[in-house]
């Protein structure tokens, strides 16, 4: 609640939503119409044995309230999880645009978040393969701004008229409603091999970046062309960005499949966690600024949601920081009802022609009609600005505003011809003159036809056990098509990507080598890789298998100093409760080997103790042994020492045996070993 928010975390939305917060906590039961409850466990009868009446006014309010308590989930991004925030300006933007929220650094503007996984239904797991949302919501002093995102940074399709279809290809299949959460398999990727413009973002589909370890370690695109325009009027092409500072990083896929069973919750776990303790995400907001003049200088259309622009060659100026520090209240009331429309601008951020874009403009408003009910959702209290609003609009469903006076048209005499638009100069929107002519015509420009090129940029920027992931993608997500000839256009497909990579999945999944003489390009962005990302051990999670009888002050030394360095050691033992060490040392085990898993986990730290028990040491081995397999940092002292001697693992990569502190939180801000894969 937001009386026990330290201040430094208030701002104005916290504000605003405080009106709106209610505890019930030591109240007395009433109806909705505030009349006081005598019994609220049994309904009215004729008899106690008889009917229950329809008088029951109570029973009916109770009960009808009940039957309407669902709305539709979104049809996509229906999965998702948000939390509260502020944004800050390191430097002035004032050069490109007149959003005053991009120009005083003083300033900090409240922000909302949502993260999402796009496909799946609202109770589905969270580490499936699949992109990312990263919508942002900046309550602004000029109204809201939403920034909505997604971890990737380009798109399926060109052409918002497209979108029904891509979506139907990925969603369950129509006749049996699988698979669930996950990608369909036969029709999208007949979609995919007859629609190839979707070459690249199914690239970064099939690599790591759909399967991040947390929301706070994703980057965050806005994938189109924005524009932004400045005092005078003059305009610059952008692109936005978000950047983790705990940097990007990914799970492996044998974990994400273990851990959608084990903790379906698994990323609001961990951002709903990391918040809890005080470890509040941050990211930063980058800028790639292009001039107008150089629209066509890049060599692809920049209007082509399926091209990223790379960072060697128009560099990311990162402009503030967005730091993410306040869960919701209420999930339903916040995260289920926030409503996010790319149509919120500010003055000084404008749109381009992307035909994606200009798509999207529709599609947000239109689609939160059905789903919140009505066109005045945004006087729920998380979609309202925190400045007022003021125009003719009245009633529709849900009205919650009481508009004064007779006038709500525009020109009027009676109100003074008030509400009244104000002038640019006052911070009235007026949209940039862009100048356009053409003939109406159903087509796509010529400058959108290749596909290849930026799918084969990713490829070659990836490392090698990035590409191993990539060729085990493919195979896993085709080898589950049943159709031979989807399966063989889609190889035949990828190989204008990568002959290298279509080759090695199409043996993988029993289809003929692929023909052609694959891609002449041999650019890279070493930006895309995740091997160049930054690597920090803060905010993880150690799993420290401890049994009585454990080294008290060696074993107190390694947890303190982990928690200095700012890492989160959770001990495992015989039973939930007190583990005995020597010299007194008492420390508290939250898990068993039933509650905690390894896939839970960044690194394990062994210990043991003196304890026999062996259906804790096969428990323990299983752990240890799933925690290599899947690349993660190892330390040991102790009895564990000779526990890893026994599993063969001493000395294998990040594996760190004894107290050195410094090498075990640097093997764990390394993250994994990838060179376990090649021995
Ligand atoms: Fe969305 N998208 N989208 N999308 N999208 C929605 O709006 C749509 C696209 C994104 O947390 C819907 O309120 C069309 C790109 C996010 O509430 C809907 C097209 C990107 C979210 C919709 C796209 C996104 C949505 C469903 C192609 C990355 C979740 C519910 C032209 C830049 C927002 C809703 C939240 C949600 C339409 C493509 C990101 C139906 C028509 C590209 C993060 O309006």
């Amino acid at each position: 609640m937001a009386d026990e928010l330290n201040d430094s975390r208030k701002n104005s939305k916290d504000e605003q939503l405080d009106s709106f917060r209610v505890d019930d906590k030591g109240k007395t039961l009433t109806t909705n119409q505030g009349l006081k409850v005598s019994e609220d466990e049994f309904s009215l009868k004729a008899g106690e044995r008889g009917p229950t009446l329809m008088e029951d006014f109570h029973f009916r309010e109770k009960i009808t309230h009940f039957d309407h308590e669902r709305i539709p989930e979104r049809v996509v991004h229906a999965r998702g999880f948000a939390v509260h925030g502020e944004f800050q300006l390191y430097k002035s933007m004032k050069k490109y645009t007149r959003a005053k929220f991009l120009q005083d650094t003083s300033k900090k503007t409240p922000v909302f978040v949502r993260f999402s996984t796009v496909n799946g239904a609202r109770g589905s797991a969270d580490t499936v393969r699949d992109a990312r949302g990263f919508a942002t919501k900046f309550y602004t002093e000029e109204g809201n701004y939403d920034l909505v995102a997604n971890n990737i940074p380009v798109f399926f399709i060109q052409d918002a008229i497209k979108f029904p279809d891509v979506v139907h290809a990925f969603k369950p299949e129509p006749d049996n409603d699988i698979p669930q959460a996950s990608t369909a398999h036969d029709t999208f990727w007949d979609f995919v091999a007859n629609n190839q413009e979707s070459a690249h973002m199914i690239m970064w589909i099939m690599s790591d970046r759909a399967i991040p370890r947390s929301f706070r370690m994703m980057e965050g695109f806005g994938v189109h062309t924005f524009r932004l325009v400045n005092d005078h009027g003059k305009a610059h092409f952008v692109k936005f960005h978000w950047k983790p500072a705990l940097g990007t990083h990914s799970l492996v896929w044998d974990e994400a499949h273990k851990l959608a069973g084990i903790d379906p919750d698994f990323h609001r776990n961990d951002l709903w966690g990391a918040i809890e303790k005080g470890f509040f995400p941050e990211y930063e907001l980058g800028v790639q600024i292009l001039a107008e003049e150089d629209e066509f200088s890049l060599g692809f259309d920049i209007l082509d949601a399926t091209k990223l622009w790379p960072e060697e060659d128009i560099p990311v100026t990162i402009i503030g920081k967005m730091t993410l520090n306040r869960n919701v209240d209420n999930f339903f009331a916040e995260t289920e009802q926030v409503a996010f429309h790319l149509g919120n601008v500010v003055p000084g951020i404008d749109f381009t022609n992307d035909p994606l874009l200009q798509g999207r403009l529709f599609s947000y408003l239109d689609t939160q009609l059905i789903r919140l009910g009505g066109p005045n959702f945004h006087e729920i209290p998380i979609n309202r600005p925190v400045v007022p609003f003021h125009n003719n609009q009245r009633e529709g469903y849900h009205r919650q505003t009481i508009n004064l006076g007779k006038v709500s048209y525009h020109r009027n005499s009676l109100a003074g011809d008030t509400p009244a638009p104000v002038s640019e100069g006052e911070g009235g929107y007026a949209s940039y003159q862009e100048k356009v002519e053409g003939r109406k015509i159903r087509a796509r420009s010529e400058s959108f036809a290749d596909h290849f090129s930026q799918a084969t940029l990713f490829w070659n920027s990836m490392s090698l056990p990035e590409k191993m992931h990539i060729i085990e993608a493919f195979s896993f997500e085709l080898g589950k098509v049943k159709s031979e000839s989807v399966k063989q256009q889609v190889v035949d497909m990828f190989a204008n990507v990568s002959l290298e990579l279509a080759t090695a999945f199409a043996v993988n999944v029993g289809a003929n080598p692929p023909k052609g003489d694959g891609s002449t390009i041999t650019k890279s962005s070493p930006a895309l890789s995740q091997e160049n990302t930054p690597k920090t051990a803060k905010t993880r999670k150690v799993a420290v298998i401890l049994t009585d009888g454990f080294n008290g002050p060696e074993v107190k030394y390694v947890l303190d100093s982990l928690m200095t360095e700012g890492l989160m050691p959770e001990i495992i033992s015989e039973n939930i409760g007190t583990v005995q060490g020597t010299n007194g040392v008492k420390l508290r085990a939250k898990h068993t080997f039933l509650t905690a898993k390894s896939v839970l986990f960044d690194a394990v730290y062994m210990v043991r103790g003196s304890v026999k028990n062996k259906k804790f040491n096969k428990d323990a081995a299983y752990f240890i042994d799933e925690a290599f397999s899947h690349y993660k940092p190892i330390g040991a002292t102790g009895v564990g020492i000779k526990w890893l001697e026994i599993n063969d693992f001493k000395g294998k990569p990040g594996v760190i045996v004894g107290t050195d502190i410094g090498e075990f939180v640097e093997a764990i801000a390394a993250h994994r070993f990838w060179e376990r894969m090649l021995v």
